[in-house]
């Protein structure tokens, strides 16, 4: 079987006169920051977007000057997402627009006297190559070994593409590498997921429960608003994470546990809530199953008991599950969002959901209230063809209960050295840095080297760039179109993004690559409009509205047509679940064979001289996206090492020394990370943010600055359940001098 061999290109400037770098590395004010306001404040003009810095897809303005040139971003006062603000990350987007390091125009591999690089290419060029690949290996290996990953709106079309193609392989890392666990918790228990934005109450909480999740790092602004007005309102705060988190800096209660132990203390606190009988009673009785087994299962799990385990004082774990109960109904035990942390996510993910349960949270005013999403037509097509393949046959039938295909699991059913009857031949990735992304680079190498054609969509020259053999270049979503933002809130809302200024050099949006591309392999009948706004003016007059009133607008509001906010006086909900109950014993579960309650397992501690590496995000930057972005850089453009004080001692360490780190593989990592000394971190962890250490230095501001997570994180702990990746079981120890001898994996 032809394997591929890639070797890895930065994108640089061999054959591409029009990569070359022109800026100086450090330091740049971006022209636009000295001269770009409009003398005239009444000549500047705006068009409605929403922000793609992240994915809380906040829709706002984008303002350009008398001259036509892109000035700022506002928030759209009234979208529910941002309610008129946006949060640093999203202000600095207009630097990404002027980001003079983005990718310029299609990029074709070649091989010359042996060596691997790419060149220009025209559009036309770069589509039909992918084109007639595609084909060839859709006679080959049929259609359904051609993959996608994407984070991003563009995701949208070449989804639609490729399920027109033949293939249902569409997958994301915000699920296996993210939200996945928790998805399949709080639907084995309440029979729904939480989805984007997470219909959390929180404004209207009277105690909300942070176990993990750094709201005011994590900048989800919807929530981290919320988070302020309930404080304001004098809402309690309890947070529970090994690191004095800006969060817990709010709050009442910081429980500074042992990572790795966190189903320790929530079966501890359910144990309290149950024996003491604090629990809503009526609730519990009226709407779930398996109360007493739930009980007898807990019977032993006391604060003594966790006190061992998560070194958490049983004072402590009793008072604050006290406040928690006097808060009931209108308490929040927040599900956080990237759980993919120890390995038994989902089961610790059970443990919040039930404790919600037993609080009677759900549905209820101050926990979770019932979300709506208004419903946009599909542009008329034909059916898609049924595909050969589904998940259970990349996933050798593991993981049922995920409901998506897992991009580690497309990652190892691309590899052929492992046993199956079906292996991909081709990726398209869109919007997702995968080496910086899915843990376990060698697996993520060894899948890119044998696959026949890999395409990436990107902005920017990122890690992932370099391994493709077409690289087509996305316009921002300041330049372009996508599809309208319909998602579910407190009312049904859509939102618009629309360009603000012309495409920057060669670029396009993806739309327009997945449309040309549909041309080109005989399925124009899938894409059957002339242009963008052509298909989305049919969605919107649909519904009643228009393009034309979405660019005035924004942001449209609807009534909601369902159900109350909240469950009603006197109402028997209906659950989603096998019972119709919400299940505090989870029939789903036993049914496929895991213990149908969260039960405690050890996980391995640091052996000497390591320590568990942690990780999370800056208020400034969005995981490895905005590393290069000059607003965002300008703001912070390096991550450093947080280390206990005591262990920084013993190790001689001072505050601003450059360090390299070495886990517990032998992987020391390519960039030395400077110390943050601080009593805000335990000593058996250090902890650093995400996103950093990049090894391209076509991105000027970004390379060689900080160190990268991702490098350390070569221990992979799998959830039996749902098949997300466990990434906090890895261990790093320091080095003063850059060692030598030892193996880089670089990124
Ligand atoms: N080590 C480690 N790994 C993690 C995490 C972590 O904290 N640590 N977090 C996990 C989580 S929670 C998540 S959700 C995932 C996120 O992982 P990703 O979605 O992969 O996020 P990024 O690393 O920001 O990669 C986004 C890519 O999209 C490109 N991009 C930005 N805007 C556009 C655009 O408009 N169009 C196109 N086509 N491309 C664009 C960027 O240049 C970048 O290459 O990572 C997961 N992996
Ligand atoms: N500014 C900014 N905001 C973002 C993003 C971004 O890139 N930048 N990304 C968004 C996305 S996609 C996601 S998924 C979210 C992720 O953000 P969250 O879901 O809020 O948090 P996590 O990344 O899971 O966890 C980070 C926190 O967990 C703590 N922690 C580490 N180990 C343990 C442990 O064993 N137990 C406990 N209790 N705590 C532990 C860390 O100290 C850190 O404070 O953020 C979102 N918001
Ligand atoms: S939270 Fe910030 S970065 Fe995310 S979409 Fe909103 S403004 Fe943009
Ligand atoms: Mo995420």
């Amino acid at each position: 079987m032809a394997t591929n061999r890639r070797d890895f290109i930065k994108i640089s400037a061999l054959g591409a006169g029009a990569l070359a770098i022109t800026k100086p590395v450090f330091g740049w004010l971006p022209d636009f920051m000295k001269n770009k306001e409009p003398m005239d404040d009444s000549k500047a003009k705006r068009f409605p977007t929403y922000c793609e810095i992240c994915f809380w897809k906040c829709a706002g303005w984008a303002y350009t000057n008398e001259q036509g040139e892109l000035w700022k971003i506002e928030g759209n006062e009234d979208d529910l997402h941002s309610n008129g603000r946006f949060c640093p990350r999203g202000t600095g987007g207009v630097g990404m627009y002027y980001d003079d390091d983005r990718l310029k125009t299609p990029l074709i591999r070649e091989t010359v006297d042996g060596v691997q690089r790419y060149r220009k290419a025209s559009w036309d060029e770069a589509l039909s190559f992918i084109a007639k690949r595609m084909q060839e290996i859709s006679d080959k290996w049929g259609p359904e070994s051609i993959a996608l990953f994407s984070h991003g709106s563009g995701g949208t079309y070449f989804g639609h593409l490729l399920k027109a193609f033949g293939s249902a392989s569409i997958t994301a890392p915000s699920y296996a590498q993210c939200r996945g666990p928790r998805e399949v918790a709080f639907n084995v228990t309440f029979g729904s997921q939480l989805g984007s934005p997470e219909p959390l109450d929180i404004r209207d909480t009277q105690c909300l429960v942070l176990i993990g999740s750094h709201l005011g790092e994590n900048m989800h602004n919807g929530q981290v608003q919320e988070m302020s007005q309930a404080i304001d309102k004098g809402a309690t705060i309890i947070t529970v994470d090994p690191r004095f988190s800006t969060a817990a800096s709010k709050s009442k209660y910081w429980l500074p546990i042992k990572p790795a132990t966190d189903i320790a203390l929530l079966l501890a606190w359910i144990h309290v809530i149950i024996y003491e009988e604090l629990y809503d009673k009526e609730y519990v009785e009226q709407n779930t199953i398996g109360f007493e087994q739930l009980k007898a299962h807990v019977k032993n799990n006391t604060p003594e008991w966790a006190y061992g385990i998560t070194t958490i004082k049983p004072d402590l774990i009793r008072k604050s599950a006290y406040e928690m109960a006097k808060a009931s109904p209108s308490v929040i035990v927040h599900p956080g969002r990237h759980v993919t942390w120890y390995g038994d996510d989902t089961q610790r993910m059970r443990g919040v959901a039930i404790l919600n349960a037993l609080l009677g949270a759900w549905g209820r005013r101050g926990g979770f209230y019932i979300p709506e999403k208004f419903k946009l037509p599909k542009f008329p097509g034909p059916k898609y063809p049924k595909p050969k393949k589904t998940k259970s046959d990349a996933h050798q039938g593991k993981y049922n209960l995920a409901d998506t295909f897992l991009s580690n699991g497309i990652c190892e059913a691309s590899t052929i050295n492992i046993e199956r009857d079906f292996t991909y031949k081709a990726w398209f990735i869109n919007g997702t840095n995968l080496i910086e992304t899915l843990p376990d680079k060698k697996l993520t190498e060894a899948a890119l080297n044998q696959l026949e054609l890999v395409v990436v969509i990107d902005t920017m020259p990122m890690a992932i760039t370099g391994y493709a053999d077409v690289v087509l270049p996305e316009c921002t979503y300041l330049e372009r179109y996508d599809e309208i933002r319909v998602s579910p809130h407190r009312i049904p809302q859509m939102a618009l993004r629309m360009p603000a200024a012309e495409p920057r050099w060669d670029c396009k949006p993806a739309e327009w690559m997945a449309r040309q591309l549909a041309h080109k392999v005989g399925l124009s009948e899938y894409f059957n409009y002339e242009s963008h706004e052509e298909l989305l003016d049919w969605q919107l007059r649909q519904v009643g509205s228009s393009l034309e009133e979405m660019k005035v607008v924004g942001v449209k509001s609807f009534d909601r047509e369902f159900d109350d906010l909240y469950f009603r006086e006197g109402e028997v909900p209906q659950f989603n679940t096998n019972s119709g109950k919400i299940e505090l014993y989870s029939t789903e579960l036993e049914r496929e064979g895991f213990d149908p309650m969260p039960v405690y397992t050890k996980h391995p501690e640091p052996p000497a001289g390591f320590y568990r590496l942690i990780y999370g995000r800056a208020p400034m930057h969005t995981f490895s996206r905005t590393a290069n972005n000059p607003n965002l850089t300008d703001l912070m453009d390096e991550n450093k090492i947080w280390i206990n004080p005591k262990v920084a001692k013993q190790w001689g360490l001072k505050n601003e020394q450059p360090i390299w780190l070495e886990n517990q593989d032998g992987v020391v990592s390519s960039f030395p990370i400077k110390v943050r000394v601080t009593e805000r971190i335990r000593w058996d962890s250090v902890y650093m943010v995400h996103g950093f250490g990049h090894s391209n230095k076509q991105l000027t501001r970004a390379y060689g600055r900080g160190a990268s997570d991702t490098q350390m994180i070569t221990n992979v702990m799998v959830d039996p359940i749902m098949g997300g990746t466990g990434m906090r079981g890895n261990f790093v120890t320091f080095h003063v001098e850059k060692p030598s001898s030892k193996e880089e994996v670089a990124l």
